[in-house]
């Protein structure tokens, strides 16, 4: 077998499940579970997790299931060794991902490539206990659209996880269900990354996963009508290291503001309306950042207690520098998404003058505006100003979206 081309190739583009799978479908359609194990660094489990899983269902779904192993180019390898065992069992597939990272688009990137009609994803460090693999394919083949394994019902826990883990878990859900109760009340575990679905449920969805926790993305965006709960004890780790850091508590947290955003009343008005609501918010705090360093920066320079410059010359230095500051958020935060993709100096030069220009066109609209509504509409100079200020960040952020930050453009 040529060993390069029994890796499987790495789908590119919007994290998005097709509704059937695509490719070669010789006897595929048999396949009723594609079960995905996102690696990174478990060259020690990887063997015996094969072995394990496959043994298991082998005995109920003979032929009928695949594994996916998505590795993300670990360095010890996994991909290799995952690789190495296909000729032993025919089920497993194994991507290899070398531009992507984290664990919850790996996921989505196997399934954008499984062939069954059931979609799983288990651990490949044997803390999930691969016979509740059957209790879950139970629940689905009694038609719920979502079986979870959970270590908070009957028959669930954790094995040995410390205080401390325990209770960051417990309170990263009371947060959870605070943000965003519509999802995380749905399920007694929602940060469980043992669970089966539909792919009807989540097909033709966009996706737009943070960090680990594929669930909630899963719960949030999908159409899951019906849940099923099975307990599980979430073991130790025999093999291998921890990848758990305070990152993923801060991604988890960004997760859940981006679902509540974009699931929300607002998010639902803002897609039918086709306006970029996030985009918008966050280009809207960075303009509040740059008022304070404007402040900031003018106070420096013209208060008589500090340089006691003049107030002209302070005020353009401090605008200028304002602008500076908005540039170098919106470009690495607000429109991250485009600008990773044209990253070179150049290019980055190109968007800097261009939104110094809106922005200066933008003042100039802001300070016809307020003269306009003082003196024909609203004379109150401060409500006229607020009129100004909005319409010129609209101005400001429609034609940078238009113009520097092109996302219609991006290849
Ligand atoms: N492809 C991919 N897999 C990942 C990534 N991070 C973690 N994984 C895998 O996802 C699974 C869960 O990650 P773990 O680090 O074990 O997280 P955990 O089980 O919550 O924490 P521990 O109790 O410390 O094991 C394991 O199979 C990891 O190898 C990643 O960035 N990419
Ligand atoms: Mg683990």
């Amino acid at each position: 077998m040529n060993s390069s081309s029994s890796l499987l190739t790495v789908p590119i583009g919007l994290l998005k499940i097709p509704e059937y799978p695509s490719g070669d479908l010789s006897g595929d359609d048999l396949i009723y579970l594609s079960l995905v194990i996102p690696t990174y660094k478990e060259r020690d489990n990887i063997d015996r997790v094969v072995r394990i899983l496959s043994e298991l269902l082998d005995q109920v779904l003979l032929g009928k299931y695949e594994l996916i192993i998505v590795d993300d180019d670990s360095p010890d390898h996994t991909w290799e060794v995952a690789r190495s065992l296909i000729s032993e069992y025919p089920q497993l597939r194994v991507m290899r991902r070398q531009q992507e990272r984290g664990l919850s688009s790996a996921v989505i990137r196997g399934w954008q490539v499984a062939r069954g009609q059931v979609l799983g994803v288990i651990d490949g460090d044997l803390q999930h206990p691969p016979e509740v693999l059957l209790q879950l394919l139970q629940k689905m083949e009694q038609e719920a659209d979502l079986a979870v394994a959970s270590r908070h019902i009957e028959g669930g826990g954790v094995s040995s996880w410390s205080a401390m883990r325990r209770f960051l878990s417990r309170g990263a859900q009371v947060l959870g269900l605070i943000i965003l109760p519509g999802v995380l009340g749905r399920v007694s575990d929602p940060m469980s990354g043992y669970f089966m679905v539909q792919r009807r449920a989540i097909a033709n969805v966009e996706l737009h996963p943070v960090g680990y926790k594929i669930l909630l993305e899963v719960i949030g965006r999908g159409k899951v009508g019906e849940i099923a709960e099975v307990g599980y004890v979430f073991c130790e780790r025999k093999e291998g290291e921890s990848k758990v850091t305070w990152k993923q508590y801060l991604e988890y947290i960004h997760h859940l503001l981006r679902l509540r955003l974009s699931t929300g009343r607002l998010g639902k008005i803002s897609q039918n309306m086709n306006f970029p609501l996030g985009r918008f918010l966050r280009f809207g705090l960075v303009g509040l950042s740059g008022v304070f360093v404007d402040m900031a920066v003018l106070y420096l320079l013209s208060d008589p207690t500090t340089l006691a410059l003049p107030l002209t010359r302070s005020k353009i230095l401090a605008g200028e520098i304002a602008i500076c500051n908005n540039f170098l958020w919106n470009d690495a935060w607000t429109f991250a998404d485009v600008s990773m993709h044209q990253n070179q100096w150049r290019q980055r030069l190109k968007r800097f003058l261009k939104f110094n220009i809106i922005c200066l066109a933008g003042l100039v609209l802001n300070v016809l505006i307020l003269n306009l509504v003082f003196n024909f509409i609203i004379p109150n100079r401060y409500i006229a100003n607020l009129i100004a200020i909005a319409v010129a960040t609209i101005w400001n952020f429609w034609v940078n979206l238009k113009l520097s930050w092109r996302v219609t453009d991006v290849k």
